[in-house]
């Protein structure tokens, strides 16, 4: 088993919902076990503006599946959840990203490891941080330098109250 870290990003069709379901079906995968996962965390669209805010979260998954094989079962839950490709940084239904792959740089036609925006994102550092504020990033750092050079901006983290407001 090797320690993987995938991002998960809504803003289409009840976002808090279709991120909680996404950690369930993520615990749910063979060869796969969920350690942990960060609080939910709203932030205004980064890209095009004429969207709804995003609810993003980060997950810790043990997992026995190589990185594609991975990807393959990340594709199919997004599918589940109806996502439809439409734009480049458009509104989706549910976005899953493999940030880390144990300590591996992967960087082929389907799949670039870490993710090679991750750096650069509040809404995918303060959740990773949340739940490994060890980590280094092959080819990037460490995490806690990471997180601290970035400016929040609007993130804002959802406490449970908030939840049931924003599922109602
Ligand atoms: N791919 C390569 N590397 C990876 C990886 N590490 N994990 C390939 C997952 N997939 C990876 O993905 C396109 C291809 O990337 C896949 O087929 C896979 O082989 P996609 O999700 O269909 O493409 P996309 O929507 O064009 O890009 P992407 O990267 O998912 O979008 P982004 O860059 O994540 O942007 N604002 C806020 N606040 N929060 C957000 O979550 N998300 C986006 C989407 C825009 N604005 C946002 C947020
Ligand atoms: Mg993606």
């Amino acid at each position: 088993m090797l320690e993987s870290y995938i991002g998960l990003g809504s803003n289409l069709a009840q976002p808090v919902e279709q991120i909680n379901q996404a950690i369930n079906e993520l615990a749910g995968l063979s060869h796969c076990r969920l350690q942990v996962a960060s609080s939910l965390y709203v932030s205004r669209p980064m890209g095009p503006q004429d969207q709804d805010d995003f609810v993003n979260a980060v997950v810790q998954l043990s997992t026995a599946l190589s990185a594609h094989d991975l990807l393959d079962q990340l594709q199919n839950l997004e599918k589940r959840h109806h996502r439809v490709r439409e734009r480049h940084w458009g509104p989706r239904t549910l976005d899953l990203d493999i940030l880390l792959y144990g300590d591996q740089i992967i960087q082929d036609e389907r799949l670039c490891v870490p993710h090679t925006e991750m750096a650069k994102r509040s809404f995918v550092l303060y959740p990773l941080y949340e739940i490994a504020p060890e980590l280094t990033i092959p080819g990037m750092g460490k995490l806690k330098e990471l997180k601290e050079n970035m400016d929040g901006g609007d993130l804002k983290k959802l406490d449970s109250n908030e939840y049931r407001a924003q599922q109602s």
